[in-house]
C-alpha cells in the first residue's frame, strides 16, 4: 500500500504547481483540476458526498472544472490527507474530528458522548448553528483550513465480542478507537482499554484479537466487514459519527468571486442531500448486514437505565475536554449544548 500511495503522491505533484502557490492545477488546454480526498472507501457516505459535488461541480462549471476524487488508501490515513489538505496538494478533503485531535483539540468537542440529542433533525440543525460554526471557522483558519460543512454519518455502533449493556460490561475490553486523545478518555470512563488505530487496521485487529471491538456507522460496519469478525452490534445512540468538509484556505481565497459563489452554492446544497443519504446508507446497509450474518446479536434497546449509566460516566470526560482544549473550547462546548437546546425547542436554522 506504502509504495502505491508514494506513486500517487508522485504523479500528483508532477501535475502540480509550484510549491509555494495553492492554486489548483490546470492541465494544459484542459479542465482545471480540483481533488477531493475522503477517508473512506467508494461506496461510502463521504464518498456519496464528494461524488454529488464533484457532479454539481462540473455540470455548473459547464465542464471548466474537473473533480477528481481519492477514496481511502489513495493517499494515506486520515492524518496525512490532512496534511496533504493543509499544503495544498489537495484542494478539498474529509476531515473526521475523531482524527484531528491533536491538529485542533477543539473540535473534539464532537467526539463527547450524550452532548448532542436523541433527535437526527435536531443535531443537524444544531451543527449548523452560526454562533458554533463562527467558532470553528476561526480555528480551522488557524490551520490554513477553511470549514465548508459538519455532518452527521449517522449513529455510531458499537461491534463487540460480547455484549455490553453498562459500563461495568467494559472492563478489560480493548476498544479500538480512532487517533484523537479524547477518545481514550471517553472510553476509559466506561472502564474499557480504548486502542487508536487507523481505520485500515481495524478489520486485521479484530481478526486477529489484537483488539475486541471498535464502534463505527452501520454503513462503516458494512463496507468495512467488521461484522464478519464481530458477534455483537450495539447501538446505545451515545453520539453520532460527525465529519468536516474542509478546503484549503489559499485555494479558496485565490479563486475568483464567481468559482467562490460556485463552491459555496454547492455546499449548501449538500446539505439537505447528504442528511438524507446517511440515514438511507445506514438502513440500507443494516439489512445487507442481517442478510449476510443472520446469526449476528443485535441490541438497539439499551434501556433507560443503562443507558443513564453511560451518560452518567461519560460526564467527567466533558471536564478533560476542557483541560485538554482550553478556554476555546469549553466556549466551543457552550456554543454546541446551546445550539442543541434551541434546535430541541425547535428554534434551529
Ligand atoms: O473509524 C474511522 O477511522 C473512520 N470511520 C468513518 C466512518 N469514517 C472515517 C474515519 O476515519
Amino acid at each position: 500500500m506504502r509504495k502505491r500511495i508514494l506513486l500517487c503522491l508522485a504523479s500528483l505533484s508532477a501535475a502540480v504547481f509550484s510549491a509555494c502557490s495553492q492554486e489548483a492545477p490546470v492541465l494544459i488546454g484542459g479542465p482545471e483540476q480540483w481533488r477531493f480526498a475522503i477517508e473512506e472507501t467508494a461506496g461510502s457516505v463521504q464518498d456519496a458526498y464528494a461524488q454529488r459535488f464533484k457532479q454539481l461541480i462540473e455540470e455548473k462549471s459547464g465542464g471548466e472544472i474537473e473533480v477528481s476524487i481519492y477514496p481511502y488508501g489513495t493517499l494515506g490515513t486520515s492524518d496525512q490527507v490532512t496534511e496533504l489538505l493543509g499544503m495544498g496538494t489537495v484542494q478539498f478533503a474529509m476531515a473526521s474530528p475523531g482524527h484531528l485531535g491533536t491538529l485542533m483539540p477543539e473540535v473534539q468537542v464532537f467526539l463527547l458522548h450524550f452532548v448532542l440529542s436523541d433527535d437526527p433533525v435536531a443535531n443537524e440543525a444544531a451543527l449548523n448553528d452560526p454562533d458554533l460554526r463562527k467558532e470553528l471557522n476561526v480555528i480551522y483558519g488557524e490551520k490554513g483550513l477553511r470549514l465548508l460543512s459538519v455532518y452527521s454519518e449517522g449513529w455510531m455502533v458499537w461491534t463487540t465480542q460480547k455484549e455490553i449493556r453498562r459500563p461495568v460490561d467494559f472492563a478489560g475490553v480493548k476498544m479500538r478507537v480512532m487517533t484523537s486523545p479524547l477518545l481514550l478518555a471517553a472510553y476509559e470512563a466506561y472502564g474499557a482499554s480504548p486502542t487508536p488505530l487507523p481505520y485500515g487496521e481495524v478489520y486485521s485487529g479484530l481478526q486477529l484479537h489484537m483488539i475486541d471491538g471498535q464502534v463505527n456507522p452501520v454503513f462503516a460496519i458494512q463496507e468495512m466487514s467488521f461484522y464478519e469478525v464481530t458477534d455483537w452490534m450495539i447501538s446505545p445512540r451515545h453520539a453520532p459519527f460527525i465529519t468536516t468538509a474542509v478546503t484549503n484556505e489559499g485555494f479558496y481565497q485565490s479563486l475568483p468571486p464567481a468559482r467562490k459563489k460556485l463552491v459555496d452554492e454547492t455546499i449548501a446544497e449538500l446539505r439537505p442531500y447528504i442528511f438524507e443519504e446517511q440515514q438511507r446508507y445506514n438502513r440500507e446497509r443494516m439489512d445487507l448486514i442481517l442478510e449476510r450474518k443472520p446469526g449476528l446479536q443485535v441490541v438497539d434497546n439499551l434501556s433507560a437505565e443503562e443507558r443513564a449509566e453511560f451518560r452518567d460516566a461519560s460526564m467527567g470526560v466533558r471536564d478533560q475536554f476542557v483541560r485538554m482544549a482550553g478556554p476555546r473550547g469549553e466556549k466551543v462546548l457552550n456554543l454546541l449544548l446551546r445550539a442543541v437546546k434551541r434546535a430541541k425547542a425547535g428554534d434551529g436554522q
